[in-house]
């Protein structure tokens, strides 16, 4: 067996707990203000914000630290428009009757349709990509584990990395969404994950008041101390 070789740890400076309460409410505070957006503004977004925030996402911790992720970031008005005629003509079959009334029943005060003209308009389209197989390095065929656990917390990851810097996103999930595979050129182990759309919102910007509903701190917690 091969021994793990270690390194020191370093990135952990020690704070005072009132120092360490006032940072956590500064991060909950920040993120309170974190909503879901539709209606986008067509103002362009710098590359190097976005890259950044995906340089965030990508320091999530992933199974066997394989990083089983991979990140298409889109400006490109072409591809922009390819995918939204792609994600419309899913859409459209999913309202039209592949969707379960309890489904729709659901979604009915979002006010969500077929129409994604967002996938045109917002600056950023970003492709979240899940590999079946990899490693931790690039080119490596090895099996990856908890891949969708660990997507997930990237993805969180860089919707917090976006909201922080001040720039609105919306997780679309068009199903299925295969289209994203070929239309972003990536390879067969790879499975679409997410479509995050991403921009400034828009001036005059609307998000439906169902999304204001948050369970309460005892909702979604217990303590057994
Ligand atoms: N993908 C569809 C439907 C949809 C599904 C869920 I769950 C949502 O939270 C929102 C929408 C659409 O984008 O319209």
């Amino acid at each position: 067996m091969k021994q793990p070789n270690f390194t020191p740890l370093t990135g952990y400076p020690e704070y005072s707990e009132d120092e360490m309460l006032i940072r956590a409410q500064g991060v909950l505070d920040v993120l309170k203000t974190r909503r879901t957006i539709r209606d986008f503004s067509d103002k362009p977004v710098p590359r190097a914000l976005i890259e950044t925030c995906i340089a965030a996402a990508g320091t999530a911790p992933s199974g066997a630290n394989h990083q089983p992720w991979h990140f298409v970031a889109i400006s490109n008005p072409d591809m922009k428009r390819e995918i939204r005629i792609a994600a419309e003509a899913e859409e459209a079959a999913f309202y039209a009757g592949k969707a379960s009334q309890e489904w729709l029943d659901a979604l009915e005060p979002l006010g969500t349709d077929t129409q994604k003209p967002f996938l045109e308009t917002a600056p950023w389209l970003i492709a979240v990509f899940a590999q079946k197989r990899g490693g931790e390095r690039v080119g490596q065929d090895k099996k990856n584990y908890y891949v969708t656990e660990s997507v997930g917390i990237a993805t969180g990851m860089l919707i917090t990395a976006l909201h922080a810097a001040g720039l609105g996103t919306l997780t679309h999930t068009p199903a299925p969404m295969n289209f994203l595979r070929d239309i972003c050129g990536r390879p067969k182990n790879e499975k679409p994950f997410v479509l995050m759309v991403v921009g400034y919102p828009a001036k005059d910007a609307k998000v439906p008041k169902h999304a204001l509903i948050k369970k309460s701190l005892g909702d979604i917690s217990t303590f057994e101390e």
